[in-house]
C-alpha cells in the first residue's frame, strides 16, 4: 500500500479541487484493487479512514482548514463524495472474503452438547506393576531400569545359567539374527527376565543394595490363555551384610499381605533357579476361597505366585569382577521374581492373558 501523504493545496478553485480529489480517488481505487486477505483490508481501512492518521482525516484537517470561506462548501461536498467512494471500496473488498454460506457451514452451534473427551486410565498391567513397585518402595527399595535387548552375558552367563542350560536354547529365547561374528557372551537377545539389570546395578553400586526392576521380558513361548511371548516381571534384589532366608520370608510375606490383603498367608516350597541357592516357590493362601479349597486353587487352598532364593555365590562372583565388595564371604542377599500379568489376572479375575494386549476399550474401560 502506498504511503504518500496528502499534498499541500495552494489554490482552491474548482479545477484545482477537481484534480486533487480525482487523484486521491484514483489512488484509493488502485489501493483497493490490490487488496488480498482480511489483514490487508483492515490496513486499507486504517490508512484511509483511520480517525487519527487516516488520509481522509488529513484532508479534512489540512485542506478544509486552509480553504478560504467561499471554497469550503465545494470542498466539503467533494470530501463527502470521496469518503463514500472509499467506504464502498472497503465494503467491496471486505465482501470478497468467505461467502455467507461458507461462514454458516463453519459456524459452531453453541447450543449443541460438547464432545466428551475420554478420561485416560492406567492399563491394568501398569497399574499392577506400579502397585507392586510401591510396596517395595515403601520398604526402601529403589527402582531400576535397563535394556530390553541384552547380551548373552548379562541375561544368562552372569546369572549362572551354564552353557547348555535349556533356557539358553532358541526354543526358549528370542535372539537377534546374524550375529555369528560375535563371541557367545556378546550375542544379543531379548531379555528373558529383568535380572540382567540387577547385575548391571551391582556392577555400578557397592552393597548395600535394595532394588526392584519392573519391565517387559520376552520368551519364545506359544501364546495360550495364560502365556504370552511378551510379558512383564518385577524382580527384586537385596544385598547387605547378614541377609538371611528369614529376611526373604518376612519381606515377601509382608509384600503379599500388602498386595492381596492382610489375611493372606504365605508358604515356601523348595525349588530350583540357577541364580539362587537355596531357591523356593512362594504360594499364597487362595484369595478366592480363603484357603478352604475351590476350583481356582484346584481344591488345594494355595496358589503359586512367585519364585525366590538366596543369591548364589556364583552370581556375586560375576559382580566381583567389577565391584570387589560383592565378596560372598562378607555379604549375602536374596532375590525374587514375579509375573505381573499373572498377579493382575488373579487380582481382577481375568482368565485370558490376551485381553491385556487386545486394546479393546470394553475390557480396558473396566479399569478406569
Ligand atoms: C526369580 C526367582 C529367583 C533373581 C535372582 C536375581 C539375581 F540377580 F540376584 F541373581 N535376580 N532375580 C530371581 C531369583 C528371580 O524369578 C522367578
Amino acid at each position: 500500500m502506498t504511503t504518500e501523504i496528502i499534498p499541500t493545496l495552494s489554490s482552491f478553485d474548482d479545477d484545482s479541487l477537481s484534480n486533487a480529489f480525482a487523484a486521491l480517488e484514483q489512488q484509493a481505487t488502485a489501493n483497493a484493487a490490490a487488496l488480498s486477505g482480511p489483514e490487508a483490508v483492515e490496513a486499507f481501512r486504517l490508512e484511509w479512514l483511520g480517525r487519527k492518521q487516516g488520509r481522509l482525516n488529513d484532508v479534512s484537517s489540512r485542506w478544509l482548514k486552509a480553504a478560504p470561506p467561499e471554497a469550503k462548501k465545494s470542498l466539503g461536498q467533494r470530501f463527502n463524495a470521496l469518503k463514500q467512494h472509499v467506504e464502498s471500496l472497503l465494503e467491496a473488498a471486505a465482501g470478497a472474503g468467505p461467502s455467507d454460506a461458507a461462514l454458516a457451514a463453519e459456524a459452531i452451534d453453541i447450543t449443541l452438547p460438547g464432545t466428551r473427551r475420554l478420561t485416560g486410565a492406567e492399563h491394568p498391567i501398569t497399574k499392577t506393576l506400579n502397585e507392586i513397585v510401591s510396596v517395595f518402595a515403601a520398604l526402601g527399595y529403589s527402582v531400576g531400569v535397563g535394556p530390553e535387548v541384552e547380551t548373552d552375558f548379562y541375561n544368562f552367563e552372569s546369572m549362572n545359567f551354564p552353557p547348555g542350560h535349556p533356557a539358553r536354547d532358541t526354543q526358549d529365547t528370542l535372539v537377534v539374527a546374524a550375529q555369528e561374528r560375535r563371541s557367545q557372551r556378546d550375542r544379543l537377545l531379548l531379555r528373558t527376565h529383568t535380572s540382567p539389570v540387577q547385575m548391571r546395578t551391582m556392577e555400578q553400586q557397592q552393597p548395600p543394595v535394595r532394588i526392584v526392576i519392573p519391565g517387559k521380558v520376552h520368551r519364545n513361548d506359544a501364546a495360550d490363555a495364560t502365556h504370552s511371548p511378551i510379558f512383564h516381571q518385577v524382580e527384586g534384589l537385596c544385598v547387605d551384610t547378614n541377609i538371611t532366608f528369614s529376611d526373604l520370608k518376612g519381606t515377601l510375606d509382608h509384600a503379599m499381605k500388602a498386595l492381596f490383603g492382610s489375611s493372606v498367608k504365605t508358604r515356601f516350597f523348595p525349588s530350583f533357579f540357577p541364580f539362587t541357592e537355596p531357591s523356593a516357590d512362594v504360594q499364597i493362601s487362595c484369595i478366592f476361597c480363603g484357603g478352604k479349597g475351590c476350583r481356582k486353587c484346584k481344591q488345594s487352598g494355595w496358589i503359586e505366585l512367585l519364585g525366590c532364593g538366596m543369591v548364589d555365590p556364583a552370581v556375586f562372583a560375576f559382580a566381583q569382577e567389577k565391584q570387589p565388595a560383592y565378596d560372598p564371604k562378607k555379604i549375602s542377599g536374596f532375590a525374587f521374581g514375579m509375573g505381573v500379568e499373572r498377579i493382575a489376572m488373579m487380582k481382577y479375575g481375568i482368565s485370558e492373558i490376551g485381553q491385556f494386549y487386545a486394546g479393546d476399550m470394553r475390557f480396558l474401560g473396566q479399569f478406569a
